[in-house]
């Protein structure tokens, strides 16, 4: 069976939640580098695996996936055996939740403020950071006696939104406010085959 491909930028937070599942499930694949920078994304060839020109994008034999949250979604449904996306409705429901607000919050919040900061995009760089620390307020509230996003185990919400919680600090968002965020970031680190974070661009 031929390996799975991931299409790759090491500094992509979105490519980090897949390549973390990954480790996490202990599968084997190889990472295809799209250098961004470059605007390799806008080639044809990247063109005709994902029209929306960016990377996460999983090939598994005949099947090509895009979107970061789809790809957990289909990596835990393959190799999870059901630990990392339950199976009965109102759990799958609460994963979806922070799947959605991963794309949406997360992604106009700490995740935008780190892309102007660090790749000079463009866009309202206080509005974003205003929006994570509302974001990381609402994280708080809802870690209260949680140990888990959504489930009482780790499951692919928590591993969506990880990656740009903790990248928060490259956006100018540092995370001390915010106790029990931090511990959750931790709870996760700990987990064995946990890969850490993509490293600032001058550390890589
Ligand atoms: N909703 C998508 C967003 C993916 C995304 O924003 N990818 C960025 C890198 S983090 C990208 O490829 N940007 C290149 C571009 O837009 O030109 C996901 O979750 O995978």
């Amino acid at each position: 069976m031929a390996r799975i491909r991931l299409y790759d930028f090491p500094l992509s937070g979105n490519a980090h939640k897949v390549r973390n599942l990954l480790a996490l499930l202990g599968v084997d694949y190889e990472r295809v580098p799209v250098d961004l920078a470059a605007g390799e994304q806008r080639t044809r060839a990247f063109e005709d695996l994902n029209p929306f020109r960016q990377v996460p994008v999983l090939v598994d034999g005949a099947t090509v996936v895009r979107d970061s949250s789809a790809i957990l979604v289909y990596l835990a449904r393959k190799f999870g055996r059901g630990a990392w996306l339950p199976v009965d409705a109102e759990g799958e429901a609460r994963v979806q939740e922070w799947l959605a607000t991963a794309s949406t919050a997360i992604a106009d919040g700490p995740a935008l403020a780190r892309l102007i900061v660090l790749f000079g995009a463009e866009g309202d760089l206080e509005a974003a950071r205003e929006r994570a620390r509302t974001l990381f307020d609402r994280l708080e509230g809802h870690l209260a006696g949680r140990v888990w996003l959504a489930a009482e185990h780790p499951t692919i919400a928590d591993v969506a939104c990880y990656s740009y919680v903790a990248l928060a600090p490259d956006g100018g968002v540092p995370l001390e406010a915010w106790p029990r965020v931090r511990s959750w970031l931790e709870r996760l680190e700990k987990l064995p085959g946990f890969e850490p974070a993509p490293l600032r661009p001058e550390a890589a």
